[in-house]
């Protein structure tokens, strides 16, 4: 156990074989894909499912000794899926909640995970279900219905099932509003906008900030900005493209796949369109903290998110956060983003279609200033407003309000 500004954190060990078969196996080689629309990387393996319920035990027995009487239980993400339900059977009758950080698979995909509806069931022992947008909601109450049979209820979000019933509810999440604005105003954030600015001189910098994950949609958008400089040579010179993507993940197999195909994109159009004194797309494959990010987004005039599938997307918060409200950039979103679904008056894209990027960059490059702060405005209000502290307050009291299951 410890103690850091008021926060206890209790942590347990995991074996080599845990960590094999339930963090790079289950959780993020069969769940994160299949939840991610990615069947084609989804890895089925009986034994890495076992891996997965056995440490989601383990945590549930570690834990248990640790909850009162009146606490409110809230799990978080698609690693701990079944972990109310293995408090439930240990006896604990506190209220549950269970956040879901990534998006839930439409029916047809979901049914093809082996024990889906064993998943389904254990996750009905919440009292508060929470995902990020309406449409994830949407495709889990489906499920239910269609699947399971449950008395699906849409105005509340009630599920009632074999008795019992469970709320279900979007909560989009969102950044800590208070926190990133006061790293933007460091002398560290102001000189990493500095060497940003000095380093691309007369040239608009644009950028994409991603944890190197095939979700993120990378090679996609590099094949758009290699479009955009195929349909606007000319336009070489006057763009450069930043792309920071620490590795992620990087004993899951798909994970270095991506880091590879990512690394020949980007060098192809390099190899092609570099001059002595000149690089189209800067590749940087490490993290920066947040102070540095903000100085990073608010220095470059494009922001570039385009997933392929996100639950929510911080970064798409975060780039307009960091934005100078007299002159700000243009956030080019992918319309698969969560984020989407509250950033509306950001340029809308399909990451799959490099026309469309393609597009979208000219669009943002030539937009004038009047248009940039009518988008700008009409999404720094929710970005602000609607942060992580409003989330958490919003779920919970949501969860307090609930009858306890008895
Ligand atoms: P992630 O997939 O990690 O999170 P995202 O929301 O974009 O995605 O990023 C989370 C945080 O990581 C942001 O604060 C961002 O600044 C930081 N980050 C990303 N790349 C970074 C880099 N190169 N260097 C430093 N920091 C970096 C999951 C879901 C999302 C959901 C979040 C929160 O996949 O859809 O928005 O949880 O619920």
């Amino acid at each position: 156990m410890q103690r850091n500004g008021g926060v206890t954190t209790a942590t347990i060990d995991l074996s080599a074989r845990d960590i094999d078969e339930y963090y790079n196996g289950y959780a993020n080689s069969t769940l994160w894909p299949l939840f991610h629309y990615r069947l084609d990387l989804t890895e089925y393996e009986r034994e890495t499912g076992k891996g997965y319920e056995r440490v989601n035990e383990r945590f549930a027995e570690s834990v248990t000794p640790l909850i009162e009487d009146d606490d409110l239980v809230w799990v978080h993400d698609y690693h701990l899926l079944p972990l109310g339900e293995r408090l439930r059977s240990r006896g604990l009758k506190n209220r549950i909640g269970f956040f879901l950080h990534i998006p839930w698979p439409p029916t047809r995909l979901f049914v093809s995970l082996p024990f889906h509806e064993r998943l389904v069931r254990t996750m009905l022992e919440y009292d508060l279900i929470g995902f990020q947008t309406e449409e994830w909601l949407e495709s889990f109450l489906h499920y239910c219905r269609k699947e399971l049979g449950a008395e699906v209820d849409d105005a509340t979000g009630t599920i009632t099932f074999e008795g019992r019933s469970a709320v279900a509810k979007a909560y989009p999440i969102g950044i800590d509003w208070d926190h990133f604005a006061a790293q933007g105003k460091t002398g560290e954030s102001r000189q990493a906008e500095q060497r940003l600015i000095s380093s691309t001189r007369h040239r608009t910098a644009m950028i994409g900030v991603d944890r190197l994950d095939y979700s993120k949609g990378l090679p996609e958008r590099i094949d758009g900005i290699g479009r955009f400089f195929d349909q606007h040579p000319e336009r070489v010179r006057d763009l450069v493209y930043i792309q920071i993507a620490p590795p992620s993940r990087e004993d899951v197999e798909s994970y270095q796949h991506i880091r590879g195909l990512l690394e020949q994109k980007t060098g192809q159009i390099n190899g092609a369109r570099s001059e002595v004194d000149l690089v189209p797309i800067r590749y940087v494959n490490r993290g920066y903290s947040h102070a540095e990010l903000f100085g990073f987004f608010r220095g470059s005039k494009i922001g570039l998110v385009t997933p392929l599938r996100d639950g929510m997307n911080l970064v798409a918060k975060e780039y307009v956060a960091a934005q100078d409200p007299d002159d700000p950039g243009v956030l080019i979103l992918s319309r698969f983003a969560g984020a989407a679904s509250q950033l509306g008056d950001a340029v809308l894209v399909n990451p799959h279609s490099p026309d469309d990027v393609s597009h979208a960059i000219k669009k943002a490059l030539e937009m004038p200033l009047d248009e940039r702060k009518r988008r700008y405005n009409a999404m720094i209000a929710t970005i602000r407003d609607d942060n992580v502290q409003d989330w958490t307050k919003r779920f919970c009291n949501d969860l307090a309000a609930l009858p306890t299951k008895n």
